[in-house]
């Protein structure tokens, strides 16, 4: 059992540009009002909170007909890009407070320059109701928060926003669990990156507890680094009502902490992106407060001291 205390940096990116509607800047907010920095500091953690991220000006960038507010989206991605390195290179846990989940655009690149920095290769757990790997030629509504996961696995098209050697993170590394709504481009694409996709037929049918042995196991075989980015509508919308793009048949409460509980013990985790969160929408905090339940977890909040079974 990893039982390591952390310095954990929270970097607050009120990014809403990248949905389609407002809300999202401020779930920073609420998951602070939810007491996040609190309890991570109550299990022993150092935590600074580094407050909202100022973005970086991206006026060489016209407006594209398919990424609406492209110019705001690539102005936080190179702003959370600087800052997540930077957190990471002081030996910080970079925590994202979203935020759309556009700005993983920014936090993944970010990770993945310190993974190379560090000779280890940048693995990526996407918990999500969504592939996202939409680009600005094959989205249906233009909004980028559909888009990170082939910003950071794709080629060229998104080169303007960041330039950097692509693709950042091999498609292979990626693993994307909970998926259950998908366009039809899209399922081409990951078929074709080789992007790991667990969608919820295949939790149902093995259970979550071997798919994050597998995930872990290979992680681990590879000494690699992980990044994980969960989407308020992994989980049910039962459970968490406060997202703009709720998808029935979602996760219950007790697959996300299993989850995090898994990837506690296994002690992989550098970093990681709490998104779309929609306090517009919420009913009363329960999803913010879950989200704090659930990285609480992660930081080694547990029931009983005892390690994950072994497969
Ligand atoms: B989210 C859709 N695929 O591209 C698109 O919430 C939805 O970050 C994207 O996963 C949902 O517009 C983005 C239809
Ligand atoms: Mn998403
Ligand atoms: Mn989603
Ligand atoms: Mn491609």
């Amino acid at each position: 059992m990893a039982e390591s205390k952390k310095s954990i940096a929270l970097i607050g990116a009120p990014l809403e540009e990248g949905s389609g509607r407002r809300g999202c800047a401020m779930g920073p907010a609420a998951l602070r009002i939810a007491g996040i920095d609190t309890i991570l500091a109550g299990l022993g953690h150092s935590v600074t909170d580094e407050g909202d991220l100022k973005p970086l000006p991206a006026r060489d960038l016209a407006n594209h007909p398919g990424a609406n507010n492209l110019q705001i989206v690539a102005a936080v991605t190179r702003a959370l890009d600087e800052s997540v390195h930077d957190a990471a290179r002081a030996g910080k846990f970079p925590l994202i407070l979203g935020g759309d989940h556009a700005l993983s655009m920014g936090s993944v690149s970010g990770m993945a320059r310190h993974a190379r920095e560090q000779g280890r290769p940048l693995f990526v757990l996407w918990l999500d109701a969504h592939a996202d790997f939409n680009s600005p030629a094959t989205s249906p509504s233009g909004n980028m928060h559909g888009m990170p996961v082939a910003f950071f696995c794709g080629e060229a098209e998104f080169a303007p926003i960041l330039d950097r050697d692509r693709p950042l993170v091999d498609p292979r590394h990626v693993f994307q669990v909970g998926i259950r709504s998908v366009d039809d481009r899209e399922r081409e694409e990951i078929a074709e990156h080789g992007v790991n996709v667990y969608d919820m037929r295949a939790i149902d049918e093995t259970g979550m507890a071997h798919i994050m042995h597998e995930i872990i196991a290979t992680i681990k075989a590879a000494n690699g680094m992980l990044h994980v980015s969960l989407d308020v509508d992994f989980l049910d919308p039962e459970l968490a009502p406060g997202v703009g793009t709720t998808v029935p048949g979602g996760a219950t409460f007790r697959e996300a902490h299993l989850i995090m509980e898994m990837l506690c013990d296994s002690g992989l985790v550098s970093s990681l992106d709490l998104v779309e969160l929609n306090p517009f929408l919420d009913d009363r905090g329960k999803s913010a407060r879950i989200l704090v339940e659930l990285t609480a977890s992660l930081f080694g909040r547990r029931i009983l001291d005892r390690p994950t079974r072994s497969a």
